[in-house]
């Protein structure tokens, strides 16, 4: 059995004459460590401290003070696993550890720590801690890798991975102005972050820039707990196209305006909702349609609603059958408009589009689980992950890990302590055999 100096030095050899072997780990007969379990899941418990509410999850909503403050926690976790962690233009935080070869382009693993307003304790945050995790392994046993490592925890995912999609050069300025759960703008939320607006192109990197993404998440749906299986190998992203919908009629007097005189634009939108889930089902396939906020104005019991402002989001592996289905809705809302005297105005909120992670990735993955006698299933994500903007610029792969009863963005959203920990020791395998075969 080798120690760590040999097996660094067995590492720069084999390295040196480019001809690895499929299973490096088992070529050199060294056992891969393991993470430390407890120490991972401490974190979370911690971790979940910040933002806590009433009914048991987080709303720790990007830029809000919890978000701020566990972010801080989190730059703590990162300097004790020794890596040294920076805030970028974008607000996103960045742990680095130096490679053997600082010639090679970084490997990046991480994910996002904000939440949506009361959810879970796992979305995002088993991959940030996880990420965070196999570095201070690493470190424990003296292990440094080829590549540059980089331990991200991209901001505001929740809002529509803006983090990354930064990064991924996806954000159109004109989204810098949306305003966000917390209440603050877009800019002003990189801002309290501790990012710069003006200095945002700096941390655009371009296609080939990173040598690849690695993800650990929970699944978010119920495949995995359904089936006892143990690892999740992601093969697609959804992408994620939402619109805010303004719906104009006219407030009056609730009173006295006669029933077939309104031009109630809440009775329009209601009919909305109802069209948005009739066609979307009313199509084969897995595409999703959700209407998740609405707002009427002027919101007074007896004004008949003049204005409605609403959501849609639209979700497909395939990024023009979002467009299709889209088509579709707008097509089926000018009748309801006719129909109640209201007009329709669609406005984009974001894009995330749909993202097909890396083969070679998936074939890793899904080794690294079965070495550690795991059980996998290759599947899809029907949730948005910063993965689909690393995409963009480099070969990612995503690990998911089982979802109790398949519940997410809820504060009933639980994955096992046993569940995390798997997931994180196939993280570590996977990024050291991709470490070692990675140009
Ligand atoms: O909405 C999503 O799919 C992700 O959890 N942000
Ligand atoms: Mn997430
Ligand atoms: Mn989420």
């Amino acid at each position: 059995m080798m120690n760590r100096r040999q097996f660094n030095a067995a590492l720069i050899g084999a390295a040196a004459t480019a001809a690895l072997p499929r299973d490096l780990f088992a070529a050199l007969r060294v056992d891969v460590p393991r993470v430390n379990g407890g120490r991972l899941n401490a974190h979370l418990t911690e971790l979940s401290r910040f933002g806590r509410n009433a009914v048991g999850g987080v709303s720790r909503v990007a830029y809000s003070d919890a978000d701020r403050e566990a972010r801080a926690y989190v730059m703590e976790l990162m300097r004790a696993a020794k890596l040294e962690p920076t805030i970028d233009a974008a607000g996103n935080i960045i742990g680095r550890r130096a490679g053997q070869d600082a010639s090679l382009r970084p490997m990046l693993v991480g994910s996002h720590i904000d939440s949506v307003p009361e959810g879970g304790n796992f979305d995002g945050q088993v991959g940030s801690m996880g990420a965070i995790e196999v570095a201070q392994t690493l470190s424990e046993h003296s292990i440094v890798t080829r590549h540059p490592l980089e331990v991200v925890i991209w901001q505001n995912e929740e809002g529509g991975l803006y983090g990354s999609r930064s990064v991924s050069g996806d954000v159109n300025p004109r989204e810098l102005a949306n305003v966000s759960r917390s209440g603050k703008t877009i800019a002003e939320g990189i801002a309290f972050l501790g990012g710069d607006v003006a200095k945002l192109a700096e941390v655009r990197r371009m296609p080939g820039s990173i040598a690849g993404y690695l993800e650990l998440h929970i699944e978010q749906g119920g495949t995995l707990a359904r089936d006892r299986v143990n690892i999740g190998v992601v093969d697609g992203i959804v992408g994620i196209n939402q619109w805010e919908v303004t719906v104009t009629g006219f407030s009056n007097h609730a009173g006295t305006t006669a029933m077939n005189a309104r031009r109630d634009a809440l009775l329009a939108a209601a009919r909305f909702v109802e069209l948005v889930n009739r066609t979307v089902i009313s199509i084969p396939g897995r595409q999703v349609g959700t209407v998740g906020r609405i707002q009427a104005f002027p919101g007074a019991p007896n004004v008949v609603p003049g204005k409605v402002v609403c959501t849609l989001e639209l979700r497909d592996l395939d990024a023009k059958k979002i467009m299709m289905v889209y088509r579709r809705i707008v097509a089926g809302a000018e009748k309801i408009a006719r129909d109640t005297g209201t007009s329709f105005a669609y406005q984009d909120i974001h894009t995330d589009i749909p993202a097909v992670t890396d083969p070679r990735f998936r074939a890793v993955i899904a080794r690294s689980a079965k070495e550690l006698e795991l059980t996998t299933r290759q599947l899809p994500s029907g949730a948005g992950h910063d993965a689909q903007a690393m995409a963009r610029i480099g070969p990612t792969g995503m690990i998911f890990v089982p979802s109790q009863e398949g519940i997410s963005h809820s504060p009933r959203e639980l994955s096992t302590a046993g569940d995390i920990t798997n997931g994180a020791n196939v993280l570590l395998r996977s990024l050291l055999a991709l470490d070692s075969q990675l140009g």
